[in-house]
């Protein structure tokens, strides 16, 4: 399941701007040799694709698997002007593509995301840098880095992937945003990591908070949600914030799709504290 045919055909007709990105997958099969490197699901982006560094000291190289020429600094942009054969590094599998940015050459494709962005997480008045990026054992790891302490003042926060239990499959796809304070109290990296279909799925909103008198924070999953579609089994959710209140209500709906059975409906409330949304029963506030 390559995604390049399909993809090089749409870059070729695309206006001035960019198409669509595809799904951010990373997956191969459980039962898959590792060694295989045609046994791996990844995004192939496509040509004029923007793109970010993934992580710190990102090598740009003269050729694929070549000699460094430039590193790229954490979350800084590149666009794909060309899309390269299948590559090998350390664990991972993925393409190889020749970009430009602040230098041109060879980036792995395992060291790029989509996902980047800025915000004054901590509420501190200084902006971190995030990203969002699968690893090469097929966890999702969430970056957030100060860009104006030392060097290494980078946490990360790994969260496990949904979405293969069902599929006998380890990895699945990635869709990422930034929730605003004005939306949720405190911005929040949410992740949202499954497959399209007959699967499990787990939603994952990320904190990042720093105490007042101490520049550098910790990362936190503010809040964790999972659901299935299996059908007729199903189980789903809904999250609305209130920025205001500093809460969010889950209403959570289970079918077991029975005959004569009736969706089974529950309401949740969780109030945020120290970066992390607790649930509140009868009257109480989980510690
Ligand atoms: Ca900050």
């Amino acid at each position: 399941m390559l995604y390049s045919a399909p993809l090089l055909a749409l870059s070729l007709v695309a206006p001035s701007h960019a198409a669509p990105l595809p799904a951010y997958t990373y997956s191969r099969p459980e039962a898959a040799d590792p060694a295989v490197l045609e046994g791996y699901s990844f995004a192939t982006w496509p040509v004029r694709a923007s793109l970010y560094a993934a992580a710190a000291d990102v090598a740009v190289l003269d050729a694929p698997g070549g000699k460094r020429t430039f590193v790229l600094g954490f979350g800084d942009s590149v666009r794909v002007e060309e899309v390269g054969a299948l590559g090998r590094v350390g664990d991972r599998v993925d393409r190889w593509y020749r970009v430009s940015g602040a230098q041109s050459g060879w980036v792995f494709g395992g060291d790029l995301t989509p996902y980047r962005w800025e915000a004054d997480f901590d509420g501190d008045g200084e902006k971190e840098l995030a990203t969002v990026a699968w690893m090469d054992d097929f966890s999702v790891r969430v970056r957030i880095f100060e860009p104006n302490l030392r060097a290494g003042a980078m946490m990360q926060l790994d969260l496990e992937s949904a979405g293969g239990a069902y599929l006998s499959q380890r990895g699945a796809s990635v869709e990422a945003e930034l929730v605003p304070a004005s939306k949720a109290g405190i911005p929040l990296v949410h992740v949202h990591v499954g497959v399209e279909a007959c699967a499990d799925y787990r939603d994952d909103w990320i904190s990042y908070q720093s105490p007042a008198a101490v520049r550098i924070g910790s990362e936190r999953v503010a809040l964790s949600l999972s659901g299935l579609a299996d059908p007729p089994s199903v189980s789903s959710f809904e999250v609305e914030f209130s920025a205001k209140r500093k809460t969010a209500y889950v209403t959570r709906t289970s079918a077991s799709g029975e005959a004569g059975s009736q969706p089974v409906v529950e309401n949740e409330r969780y109030v945020l504290r120290d970066g992390v949304f607790r649930q509140e029963k009868d009257g109480a506030v989980e510690r």
